[in-house]
């Protein structure tokens, strides 16, 4: 009996998973409530903000005798989750200033792209026609004008965002597409970012190999627009230095366990002990559980700045990592959530809850009380705040500043859109814009000439030629006898100073891979 009450009880949690995973359609048009609109009267604008809260779309069976559907999407993401919620903090916290767009409520519509480039399309033309089905240059709804799209996430999915909304003129702040594919204003006229030119990173991670001296190492790339642009410009670097390359590898974008064997043997015959990665964590990882699976465990591994915190692996390592900030009143936000605000947080709610229930398996009830009522597991009322995850850990907030300063320029730059002097206007014959009806271009212009400083760091953010500058922490990853990684920045790298100026590290706080203080050998 003891063994058949095991199997009913995983059986229960295997229906569970899939039922969750089955109904996770991410509904496109995630329309959140607008709480910033206090009063009917007043003005109104439209931030769009794209993120990919699920890792990757449900695959379809293929059937074409039936009407087509837009696919679902699952693998809920934490991470991008809490980027999503600090748009909507920021503008929360816009609507409530007086300094700033003092007439003005901004409200938001958000998208969940899926990590995946036709979902972001999607969204695109979703966004820019304000109907669920795609069709451009069709404009209705609520009719407030929309400011500019916050997104999209990884750079191939602003590039293909970006070429859609170039062509409208429209203006897209990026908080993460840092590909420096996307420094072309031909091709994408009307895209900005708040995180820098990975142009900047790439120069850093060949400067690194180099000051240590390292003349092997292997490289591996996301197959994607970033992690193909980085390691290019990476090694055309290294290589004129006279570093040889070992190998370079490109992980699998759809699950591929044929693909992750070959790099782990690539990875195991080589002689090389250095690896410098370009990925996503999301990307990366079932490379990472492989090697550690074959206990390959003496490799020193140099990573760009989307692994940095992600805590995939528990060896040392250097990583960049781009500018860190404290958010006051974030983690307040990320915690009294309202559980039924819309559909992604309700699902947020959900994956949490069956989480810690399966982590607590003292706790019988749990997939019972599921039985018992099929979205029961929840009551909604369950406080988040024991919660020990990275939605709610606000320690290294890099990506999540990124966002708030993307939502913060399009604010100023709707900001001195509205307060502009007629007669003295930027637009022909001295002109102004009207908020309450102004033209995408009209918000460029103003975009493109912002300059502010963000709350609470003063840290002063501009765009020259859509870019900020090339800034960054290094960090090296420690593990302590617990187990736990802690993450120390023993250096920086400024790519907007004088070259011989750029990189400082401070070789003797770095701990490297099998606790020695040495730098690794590459050979
Ligand atoms: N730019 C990457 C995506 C990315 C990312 C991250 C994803 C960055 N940082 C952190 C997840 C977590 C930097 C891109 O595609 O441009």
């Amino acid at each position: 009996p003891v063994l058949l009450c095991f199997f009913l009880f995983f059986g229960f949690v295997l229906f569970f998973l899939w039922s969750v995973t089955a109904e996770s359609t991410c509904k496109l048009k995630a329309k959140f409530n607008l709480n910033g609109y206090k009063d009917v009267e007043r003005k109104k604008v439209v931030i769009g903000g794209m993120f990919s809260v699920h890792k990757r779309i449900a695959s379809t069976d293929g059937n074409t005798s039936r009407v087509p559907v837009s696919s679902g999407c699952e693998g809920f993401n934490f991470r991008t989750f809490r980027w999503t919620q600090t748009m909507l903090f920021a503008i929360n916290e816009i609507n409530e200033r007086n300094d700033l767009l003092p007439e003005t409520d901004l409200g938001y519509v958000v998208y969940d792209s899926c990590f995946t480039i036709s979902k972001a399309v999607e969204g695109t033309l979703t966004y820019l026609t304000g109907q669920d089905e795609a069709v451009p240059n069709y404009r209705c709804g609520s009719g407030a004008p929309l400011a500019a799209l916050v997104g999209a996430g990884g750079s191939d999915l602003s590039i293909a965002t970006a070429r859609i909304l170039g062509l409208y003129h429209f203006p897209q702040v990026s908080y993460c597409s840092s590909c420096s594919a996307l420094e072309s204003k031909f091709q994408f006229p009307t895209f900005l970012r708040t995180i820098p030119n990975d142009k900047h990173q790439s120069t850093a991670m060949a400067q690194l190999v180099l000051h240590f001296g390292w003349t092997w190492v292997g490289t591996i790339a996301a197959d994607d627009d970033y992690g193909k642009y980085g390691i290019k410009d990476f090694k055309e670097q290294v290589e004129e230095a006279g570093v040889c390359i070992s190998f370079s590898e490109t992980l699998p974008k759809v699950s591929s366990p044929e693909d992750i064997q070959r790099i782990v043997e690539t990875v195991v015959e080589s002689t090389a002990k250095i690896i410098v990665v370009f990925s996503s964590d999301v990307d990366l990882s079932p490379l990472i559980f492989e090697l550690l699976r074959h206990n390959v465990t003496n490799r020193t591994w140099i990573a760009s700045e989307a692994w940095v915190t992600s805590a995939l692996i528990n060896h040392p390592g250097v990583s960049f990592g781009v500018k860190r900030a404290d958010i006051p009143g974030l983690q307040r936000h990320l915690l009294d959530l309202d559980p039924y605000a819309d559909q992604l947080t309700e699902e947020f709610w959900e994956t949490v809850c069956l989480l810690s229930c399966l982590t607590d398996l003292g706790n019988f009830g749990c997939p019972l009380i599921y039985l018992h009522s099929l979205t029961g597991l929840c009551t909604g009322s369950e406080s988040l705040a024991p919660l020990n995850n990275t939605y709610s850990d606000v320690s290294q907030l890099r990506i999540t500043y990124s966002v708030y300063k993307a939502v913060y320029a399009v604010a100023h730059a709707l900001h001195n859109l509205e307060h502009c002097v007629n007669g003295q206007g930027p637009f022909s014959g001295s002109t102004c814009a009207d908020i309450t009806n102004f033209e995408p271009w009209q918000l460029m212009y103003y975009l493109k000439n912002v300059r502010f400083k963000v709350p609470n760091t003063n840290e002063e953010i501009y765009f020259t030629d859509g870019d900020v500058e090339g800034f960054y922490d290094i960090i090296n990853w420690q593990v302590n006898s617990n187990g736990e990684i802690s993450y120390i920045t023993v250096g920086r790298y400024n790519g907007s100073a004088a070259p011989e100026d750029r990189m400082t590290i401070m070789n003797d706080s770095i701990v490297w891979n099998n606790e020695m203080l040495e730098p690794p050998r590459s050979v």
